[in-house]
């Protein structure tokens, strides 16, 4: 397999990089921590590495070192799409280079060969109550397959430590394969005629996922492929990523590890946010009717700040400026959506949210998140459960976990586990640090 291969070639010369500097250089301070940063969840503190995506408070994300604009343009398209396969993306995240048009349909092939879903997966959804949410479906469907993991059973024949990412890659392709079908199969167990559409032979991941959601559209191909691209990687300090990296740590397999990092994804102050941005621009066109005018939604916005809310879709833990994310997302629709009211109403939050987040002086950054704009696209072109939008978060979020987890394995990171320390402790510092004053 060229993907494998291609990998391999890359290790040595990583391994050699990391070794050197964890023999030669281990006394090296990076960072110190605050009582501010133990209590206030670790912000900022630099205790994770991946040289697979880095974000940039100002800039924004970037994929092996490149921006999303240019990540776009250089990856290779299907003949007649405006936005890039995913399969593509997958060998940049994984190996580090752009990949030629054959490499890119390599993966694409790869992902075909494994699609296939076993019946007890269907039989898991299947048993769960009608209500259940779809993310729980999700992470459910994800972890009931840990009965596949490939190095699971190696793991158990005694596997030597430098293969371990052998078959953390193969059971890496086989998840990522499978996630298009299972995600569109929990929206029509939940929402639609409840039968399984197998994917078709002559499209890719990105496109087959659009076919199977029951929109075969060229722009909402491109848009689901888009948007799977835009979702897969944050670095790694992000709850799912985080969540994943800590649970594969322990050597669990892909599986347990992505179930783990979308129960993460699931809270509202992390990806279920899309959903919640979208539940709150329809209470917006409800309750103006239409499109409010710029004094209307400045009232309205106080008055979800002053009940306590937050105003999903806005604020960052990291990015300072408006998220490329939002933007990539946000240009589509102006090209492809321009007279839709919701869009006009996600604008219009864009023009006056954030002088009331600055205004109320709290939040750190009051531009715009990947979540602002999301779930408008996904409404527009017909998928309006919006429940179901943190699990195309998470459909996308795997690619960049599951790259991270298999160079994980490669480099023997090991397992993760900080310091706690109780009150009275972080009590006893601050006495003797006032007393050396
Ligand atoms: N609306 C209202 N208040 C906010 C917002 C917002 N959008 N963003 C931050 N704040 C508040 C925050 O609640 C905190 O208040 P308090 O001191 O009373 O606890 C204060 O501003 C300082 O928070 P920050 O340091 O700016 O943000 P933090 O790093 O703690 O949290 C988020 C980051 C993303 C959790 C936060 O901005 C937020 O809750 N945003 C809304 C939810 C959202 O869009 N989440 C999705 C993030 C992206 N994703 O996909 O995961
Ligand atoms: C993400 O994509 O994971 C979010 O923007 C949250 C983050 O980076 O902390």
């Amino acid at each position: 397999m060229g993907l494998r291969d291609d990998f391999s070639a890359e290790l040595p010369a990583w391994r050699e990089r990391v070794d050197k500097l964890v023999k030669e250089h281990s006394e090296i301070i990076v960072d110190q921590v605050t009582i501010g940063q133990v209590y206030g969840g670790m912000r900022s503190v630099k205790g994770l590495v991946t040289d697979i995506s880095y974000v940039d408070p100002n800039e924004g994300i970037r994929f092996r070192g490149h921006t999303i604009p240019e990540v776009l343009d250089f990856l290779p398209k299907p003949p007649g799409s405006k936005m890039p396969y995913v399969g593509g993306l997958y060998y940049l995240l994984l190996i580090g280079k752009a990949p030629t048009e054959e490499q890119a349909l390599d993966v694409e092939a790869e992902w075909k060969t494994r699609s296939e879903i076993p019946d007890y997966v269907f039989d898991v959804l299947k048993s769960m109550p009608r209500d259940s949410h779809p993310m729980m479906l999700f992470s459910t469907a994800i972890l009931a397959l840990h009965h596949e993991s490939i190095f699971a059973q190696r793991y158990q024949e005694g596997m030597r430590r430098d293969e371990y990412w052998q078959p953390m890659l193969e059971d890496s392709l086989n998840l990522t394969a499978k996630l298009p079908s299972i995600a569109a199969y929990i929206y029509s167990m939940k929402y639609k005629h409840g039968e399984f559409t197998h994917p078709k032979e002559d499209l890719d991941w990105g496109a087959n996922f659009a076919y199977m959601m029951g929109n075969s559209s060229q722009e909402y191909m491109d848009l689901a492929r888009l948007y799977f691209i835009l979702h897969s990687d944050h670095e790694s300090g992000n709850a799912s990523a985080h969540a994943t990296h800590l649970a594969a740590s322990t050597l669990s397999d892909i599986y347990y590890a992505l179930s783990a990092g979308l129960n993460s994804l699931a809270g509202p102050l992390h990806g279920l946010a899309n959903q919640e941005a979208l539940r709150w621009l329809l209470g917006i066109h409800q309750k103006f009717n239409g499109v409010p005018s710029k004094d209307e939604l400045y009232e309205y916005a106080w008055g979800k700040l002053n009940r306590g809310h937050v105003i999903p879709g806005y604020g960052h833990a990291v990015l300072r400026k408006p998220d490329p994310r939002f933007t990539a997302q946000f240009n589509y629709a102006l090209e492809n959506l321009p007279e839709d009211e919701i869009f006009q109403i996600a604008h219009l939050v864009f023009e006056v949210v954030p002088k009331v987040l600055i205004e109320q002086g709290k939040a750190k950054n009051p531009a715009p998140n990947v979540d602002a704009i999301s779930g408008t696209l996904q409404y527009h072109y017909g998928i309006k459960e919006f429940e179901f939008y943190t699990v195309m978060f998470g459909v996308g979020r795997a690619l960049g976990v599951s790259a991270n987890a298999v160079w994980s394995r490669a480099l023997g990171q090991p397992l993760e586990r900080p310091k706690s320390l109780t009150t009275a402790m972080l009590e006893d510092i601050v006495q003797k640090a006032n007393a050396a004053d």
